[in-house]
């Protein structure tokens, strides 16, 4: 990076900003899992608030509590909240140290050039705002408005969106999709004709049998789900586990299949095969809802258990017990899909088999398979029409990723890098919410980017390895001092929840919601933006909706009545119309082939590690969230950095001892800029090493976390793209180890 002619210096914010406050952590009594009632507590809090969660995705409905002298306390689930039941996980108690934690951003920065050096200096509001508005008119006049781009994850990226949409730009992507779980919603609309979603539809409770593919509850902590799990391991439901890891869940199954990585697929079609030649499937559904089964039947033939033993390493016998385990069960059985897809790049495929072994089990829109979500829907607030863009991130990309459903954000970030081919590179990015540096695999193809960049807006709350980047910093409130849009929950019952400040914002920072008006009425839309307030506006919406802020604030958590008793629409097998192509579950997909895309699943094999490598493979830690909390006070003191799980096998090849500081080398001679602790242990395949994605910060403002443990995301420098979708496969590199770190040590 260093060697480029420097657009962009990475600025690690040094000096600037004034000493923390120092305030006493909350007591994290999350262990206990109790529910804190006022009558359990009497007089320890004169004060509550609603909020929902902002530490993860979940977003699970609270109350945050305040002391005697009205400042933040601690935050506890709202009862009423179908994403938590009254209880928060560990992040979302945690959730405080966000407010507390003094490396904070405490006001608008912008980048200058002194003395031949960049650095940043402080600015009010209106001189951010106004900067940021001449270079986007700038970029309108000289290569149009779809220029720009908004890359974003959490609640205020709607009003950032919306201000975009009003400049005239429909770029507008979440990490969430071609990182994430993209592939799945694909994989799953190919064939049920609807996605998951999230919180994904999947009724654990009442479950059977659950088979999870690299899927870590319990690790993987979105709440609600983890209760289900529990539930279903308390009532003795059978669970499968397919992991090269011993993961928590794996330590709760009947089966542990530990599958060589990256052959998932094979074992899939084997569990076909012996579905449907042991004839185990539930042929009533089948035969009235399904289309294509004789295609599938026939093209799954040789995928016999003795086949997918070569590939896989599990043993015949096993994937015949399991399948017949599942059918046992059927309907009342889940093929887990997963949340994290985007491992090997023919992920949208593998989710299609994971689609097809549940369509196969009759457990879609059945009780303990899939049910079928509700969603209230909020009123939008009036404006004039946004501009018609003239193109969007789809140009860039002829004839490819033809069945993405949402923007990318590696799509837009590729799209940045300059390129003979395409005419509309994209030349100003806001980036809110989202450490791009640590999300999007090949950071080299991200700075690459960011260098070719008129403008770069970073919108957090912390100093995270994104900010050092940008042009202008704009620091966001925590969710603790703001409103935001309402959640509006999609789940067996529909609600809304309300966020609302608990606290009054410190230092100089602002919502988004604030900023998305006050950069609008820069750019000369202040039509766009017909509420003074952000509580005017949630107090109108929720009129509409037979609320008011007021009864919200005492509630925080609204639910609504299913409009028909649809929870399981397929139970009783009445007739019923899918939304695809034939009305039918395709087994067969007829949009894939019409796109050129394979309609049934194959295998291919992946490549193997190099001789003396390690598959790199990554997951979650239950006390943190990606790279965003591993800096937050309470947390870091849960977990303060991550390890890399050895096979004892490799480690005595290699002579590792447990706790031993390492620096790992991928493939491609990316060296960790920290070292990372080995970790010892049976609980990881001998070809395969783990580790918990989020730490190896590199900005030094990050007080506590920064140089604690190793990135993955440093180490992804090889991405292998679903052509499907455009998700970025992150499991194909492979790592060795060093004992001594990199010579020249990268900013
Ligand atoms: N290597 C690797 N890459 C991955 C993954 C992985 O496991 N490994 N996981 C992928 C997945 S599944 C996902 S969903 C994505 C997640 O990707 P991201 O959501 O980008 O993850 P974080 O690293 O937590 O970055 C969140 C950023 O938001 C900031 N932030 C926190 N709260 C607020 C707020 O209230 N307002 C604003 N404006 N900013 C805030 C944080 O400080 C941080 O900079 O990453 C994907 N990328
Ligand atoms: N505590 C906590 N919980 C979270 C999050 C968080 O940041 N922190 N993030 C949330 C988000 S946005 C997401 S997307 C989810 C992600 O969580 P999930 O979707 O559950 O999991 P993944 O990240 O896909 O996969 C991690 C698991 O896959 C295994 N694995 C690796 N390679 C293979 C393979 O080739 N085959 C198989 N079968 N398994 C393999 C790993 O050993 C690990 O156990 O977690 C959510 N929950
Ligand atoms: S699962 Fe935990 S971190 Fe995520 S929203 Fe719920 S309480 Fe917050
Ligand atoms: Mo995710």
């Amino acid at each position: 990076m260093s060697k480029h002619v420097n657009r962009r210096e990475f600025i690690r914010l040094a000096g600037l900003g004034a000493a923390g406050l120092t305030v006493a952590n909350p007591i994290l009594d999350w262990a206990k899992g109790e529910i804190l009632t006022r009558d359990t507590l009497p007089g320890m809090y004169s004060k509550r608030t609603p909020t929902y969660c902002e530490v993860c995705f979940w977003k699970c409905a609270g109350w945050v509590h305040h002391n005697e002298k009205g400042e933040i306390w601690k935050i506890t689930g709202n009862a009423e909240d179908p994403h938590c039941n009254g209880r928060f996980c560990p992040r979302g108690t945690g959730g405080v140290g966000m407010y507390y934690d003094e490396d904070r951003l405490k006001t608008p920065l912008i980048r200058t050039e002194e003395r031949g050096k960049q650095v940043f200096r402080e600015a009010s509001w209106d001189e951010a705002f106004t900067y940021i508005a001449e270079k986007m008119e700038m970029i309108k006049e000289k290569w149009g408005p779809e220029c720009m781009a908004l890359f974003t994850h959490g609640s205020g990226g709607h009003y950032l969106g919306h201000m975009l949409q009003a400049y005239g730009s429909n770029n507008v992507a979440a990490p969430s999709y071609a990182q994430c779980r993209g592939p799945r919603e694909v994989g799953f609309i190919g064939t049920f004709g609807e996605g998951v979603g999230s919180p994904e539809r999947t009724d654990i409770r009442d479950s059977r049998c659950l088979v999870l593919i690299g899927s870590h509850i319990g690790e993987n902590m979105h709440n609600g789900q983890v209760q289900e799990f529990s539930e279903l391991v308390d009532k003795g439901g059978t669970v499968i586990t397919v992991d090269p890891r011993f993961s928590t869940a794996a330590s709760k199954s009947k089966y542990w299949l530990p599958i060589k990585p990256a052959t998932d697929m094979a074992l899939l079609l084997s569990w076909i095969h012996v579905l449907i030649y042991d004839e185990l499937y539930d042929k009533k559904y089948v035969e009235k809802y399904a289309y294509g089964f004789d295609e599938l039947k026939a093209h799954v033939k040789n995928f016999t258990p003795e086949w997918a033993y070569g590939i896989t390493t599990i043993k015949p016998h096993v994937i015949r017990e399991t399948a017949r385990e599942m059918a046992n069960a059927s309907p009342a059985v889940i093929i887990h899909p997963g949340r994290h897809v985007t491992w090997y790049g023919d992920d949208t495929q593998r989710l299609r088999a994971v689609a097809i072994l549940n369509a196969l089990l009759g457990s879609w829109g059945r009780r303990g398979g899939f049910y079928n979500p509700v969603k209230p829907t909020v009123p939008k607030v009036k404006h004039p029409p946004y501009p018609k863009p003239k193109r969007d991130w789809r140009e860039a990309f002829p004839d490819k990723y033809k069945l993405a459903g949402l923007a990318l954000a590696s799509g837009l970030c590729d799209a940045t890098v300059p390129n003979v081919e395409r005419d509309c590179a994209i030349k100003g990015w806001i980036v809110n919410g989202t450490n791009l540096i640590h999300t999007l695999p090949n950071q080299k193809n991200t700075l690459e980017a960011i260098q070719a960049l008129e403008l770069l807006v970073v919108i957090d709350t912390m100093p995270m390895e994104i900010t050092g980047y940008a042009d202008v910093i704009l620091p966001e409130c925590t969710y603790l001092e703001r409103y935001d849009d309402l959640r509006v929950s999609a789940h067996r019952e529909g609600s809304i929840a309300l966020r609302v400040p608990a606290a009054e914002k410190k230092y100089n920072t602002r919502s988004a919601w604030e900023m998305a008006r006050g950069l609008g009425i820069k750019l000369g839309l202040k039509d766009y933006f017909p509420f003074k307030t952000q509580a005017e506006e949630l107090d109108w919406q929720l009129e509409q909706m037979g609320s008011s802020l007021a009864e919200m604030e005492k509630i925080g958590v609204k639910k609504f009545a299913r409009p028909y008793d649809d929870l399981y629409p397929l139970e009783g097998l009445p007739d019923y119309e899918f939304w695809t192509n034939t009305g039918k579950i395709e087994l067969y997909a007829t949009q894939f082939a019409m796109e050129g895309y394979a309609p049934l699943p194959g295998y291919k094999a992946h490549e193997e590690p190099p001789y003396g490598f390690y598959r790199l493979i990554y997951g979650r830690a239950p006390m943190h969230t990606f790279s965003r909390t591993t800096n937050n006070p309470n947390l870091h003191d849960l977990m303060d950095e991550n390890t890399v799980w050895v096979n004892p096998k490799v480690a005595k090849e290699w002579g590792l001892k447990n706790g031993q500081a390492i620096w790992l080398e991928n493939q491609d001679g990316v060296i960790s800029s920290s070292s990372i602790k080995v970790r010892v242990t049976e609980r990881i395949r001998f070809d395969s090493v783990y580790m918990v994605h989020g730490f190896g910060h590199t900005n030094k403002k990050l007080t506590r976390s920064a140089g604690r443990g190793a990135s993955d995301a440093e180490l992804i420098t090889r991405v292998h793209v679903d052509p499907e979708m455009g998700g970025t496969g992150m499991r194909g590199n492979f790592v060795t180890f060093r004992f001594e770190p990199a010579e020249e040590v990268i900013a």
